[in-house]
C-alpha cells in the first residue's frame, strides 16, 4: 500500500530507524537505562565538557512540537558568577516556600525527599540548563501547544543526559521569573525548568521512597 502522503507536495521519503537488535531487546535495553535515572541533588564538581552538553541539547531539540515551531531555548550556564546569582535568587524564593508559602500537606509530601531551602547544587553542578518556553517565535508569530512541546523536549533532555551517564535534577523554584531577569532573556521566553546537570557525587545518596515506581498494572490500561 502506498502512503496517503505519497507525492504530496513538500514531502520526502522517510527512512525509518531500524534498531540493530529485535524490537523487544532494543526497548528492554532502553528501559534498563531509563530505569536507573534518579533525581540527583549532590553533584561532583568534576567538569563536563561543553560538547556533551551540546549533544544533550541537540537530542532535546529533536522533540516534536506544535507545527514544528520548536518553541524552546536552552540556556546553558557554566559561569560560576551567574550560577551564584541564580542560587542566591532561587534560595530567596525557596526560603519563602519552605517558611511560609507551602501548605503543611505539601511539606509532608516532601519530607521523604529531605529537601530544604539550601540549593548548593546550583553552584556545584558544572552546568545549569535553564529551559525557556517561547510564547511567540523570535519573529513574533504564534506557537502552538508550547507547554506540551517543551515538556516533551525536557523529558528527552533528561533521557539524553541519562544515556551519557550524566545526572540531572528537575528543579522548579517557584516563581521562576527571576531566571529571565538574571539571564537577560527577551519577553517571548518564559522560564520553564531549571536543570542542574553533571556527574553525580561519589557515594551520592538518593531518597529510598523515590526508587519506588508504580507497577505497570497501575499505570497502564488496556481496552
Ligand atoms: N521547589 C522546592 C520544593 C519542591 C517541590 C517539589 I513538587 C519537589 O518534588 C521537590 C521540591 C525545592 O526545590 O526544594
Amino acid at each position: 500500500m502506498s502512503s496517503p502522503n505519497a507525492n504530496a507536495p513538500n514531502h520526502v521519503l522517510h527512512k525509518p530507524y531500524q534498531p540493530k537488535q529485535p524490537a523487544r531487546e532494543a526497548i528492554a535495553q532502553f528501559h534498563e537505562v531509563l530505569g536507573q535515572r534518579r533525581s540527583i541533588r549532590d553533584f561532583s564538581d568534576r567538569p563536563v565538557e561543553q560538547e556533551l552538553i551540546e549533544w544533550v541539547v541537540k537530542s532535546a531539540a529533536t522533540a516534536p512540537s506544535g507545527a514544528n515551531k520548536q518553541p524552546w531555548r536552552f540556556v546553558c550556564v557554566k559561569d560560576p558568577m551567574i550560577k551564584r546569582r541564580i542560587r542566591e535568587a532561587a534560595e530567596i524564593e525557596e526560603r519563602e516556600f519552605y517558611q511560609r508559602r507551602a501548605p503543611d500537606s505539601w511539606k509532608r509530601d516532601l519530607a521523604p525527599l529531605g529537601t530544604d531551602e539550601n540549593k548548593e547544587f546550583l553552584e556545584t553542578a558544572p552546568w545549569l540548563i535553564i529551559v525557556f518556553r517561547m510564547t511567540k517565535t523570535d519573529e513574533g508569530s504564534g506557537v502552538y501547544y508550547s507547554e506540551e512541546s517543551v515538556g516533551i523536549a525536557t523529558g528527552m533532555l533528561l533521557a539524553a543526559a541519562q544515556v551519557a551517564g550524566l545526572a540531572t535534577l528537575t528543579h522548579t523554584p517557584s516563581p521562576m521569573s527571576f531566571l529571565g531577569e538574571v539571564l537577560d532573556r527577551p519577553k517571548n521566553e518564559r522560564a520553564y525548568m531549571l536543570i542542574p546537570i553533571g556527574w553525580p557525587m561519589e557515594e551520592c545518596q538518593v531518597p529510598e521512597a523515590a526508587l519506588i515506581k508504580k507497577p505497570l498494572e497501575e499505570v497502564m490500561v488496556v481496552r
